[in-house]
């Protein structure tokens, strides 16, 4: 696994160093290399890991064509059997994304959210860049908005990064999409980042993931944790125990710090109805490097992560409006 932090960090630098006045396809170039080459050692750490054989991975790579200013998902199957599934997520972008699990009622398709959902999405964020109300736009959601169920997804992850996230799924029609934005309040779903999943009504073998050291509970009462946080890895085991009053319920997502940046404002970045929220761009970077989680499930259920921690400082992370901002800090103390 210390392959994956190397190969991000040399990324990270080169990116920094070439941003300014050479972007393009060299850069691209480089950095899909260098995320092929640490999602291939995160694949090779796990399958020596015994017991997997039977685990349904869906593949996507976040992807950001320089030229277009379109961002994209690659991903490498439209189907999988109901069950237990593991997304592996590779961030091959210089900006943060997730994949957010949307699962449709009945038989709608993406293409009823693309009609009927995002539009109005994003005519409110328009609205909130200027100032004004968006409750116009919202209320143009269709009622079948509300039928919606979201079913976890891999959290926020920084460019460069690679993050494995599993959960359960009901067969039926699903979206992937990322909604984090742009400078201008352009969501990345309405430039593309988006893409179908169908859960056939085969049930897979794959076996619910094991060995988690790290237990949390997620209320409103924060992300009550069990297990030691040590440097190396662990397994995290997120049970979502309370429905969430609004739109957004608790999830959780692992950011690193560095030493000037505080967990607040990182926290209040993660409001996406605020003009900064969930900005990540050359204008504006995120506040920190994300390395993954997962989205909120209704309650009953269970998402599995993997983490792999080094000495630094870090913190837990919900996805909330700013005035339930819900967060903690934590150090991992250095030899
Ligand atoms: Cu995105």
């Amino acid at each position: 696994m210390k392959n994956d932090n190397t190969t991000a960090t040399k990324r990270r630098v080169l990116a920094a160093e070439n941003l300014e006045n050479k972007p393009s396809i060299t850069i691209g170039l480089i950095l899909t290399l260098a995320v092929m080459l640490s999602a291939f050692s995160l694949t090779s750490c796990n399958d020596s890991n015994a017991n997997n054989d039977n685990r349904v991975v869906v593949e996507v790579t976040a992807a950001h064509d320089q030229e277009t200013g379109e961002h994209y998902f690659v991903t490498d199957t439209e189907e999988v059997p109901t069950g237990w599934v593991t997304f592996r997520f590779i961030n091959a972008t210089e900006f943060t994304h997730f994949i957010f699990l949307d699962y449709l009622p009945g038989d709608k398709t993406i293409e009823d959210v693309k009609n009927e959902i995002w539009p109005a999405f994003q005519e409110a964020m328009y609205l909130i860049m200027e100032d004004k109300d968006p409750n116009a736009a919202y209320e143009k959601l269709p009622e079948w908005f509300a039928d919606i169920e979201f079913r976890g997804g891999p959290g926020f992850v920084s460019g460069g990064n690679t993050i494995e996230t599993t959960v359960f799924l009901p067969s039926g029609n699903y979206v992937m999409e990322c909604y984090v934005k742009s400078t201008d309040g352009t969501y990345h779903y309405t430039e593309g980042m988006a893409e179908a999943l169908v859960v056939t009504e085969e049930t897979s073998k794959a076996e619910e993931p094991a060995g988690a050291d790290i237990q949390m509970s997620l209320t409103s009462q924060g992300f009550g944790i069990q297990g030691e946080l040590t440097a190396g890895e662990h397994k995290v085991a997120v049970s979502f125990d309370e429905e969430s009053p609004g739109l957004l319920g608790y999830d959780v997502h692992l950011a690193r710090l560095d030493e000037e940046t505080e967990a607040k404002d990182v926290a209040l970045w993660m409001d996406f109805s605020r003009k900064s929220g969930l900005v990540s761009d050359h204008e504006n970077p995120e506040p920190a490097e994300f390395l993954g989680g997962t989205h909120d499930m209704p309650v009953g259920n269970t998402a599995y992560f993997t983490v792999d921690l080094e000495p630094g400082r870090y913190m837990w992370v919900a996805e909330q409006t700013a005035d339930a901002a819900m967060y903690e800090e934590f150090t991992i103390p250095g030899n």
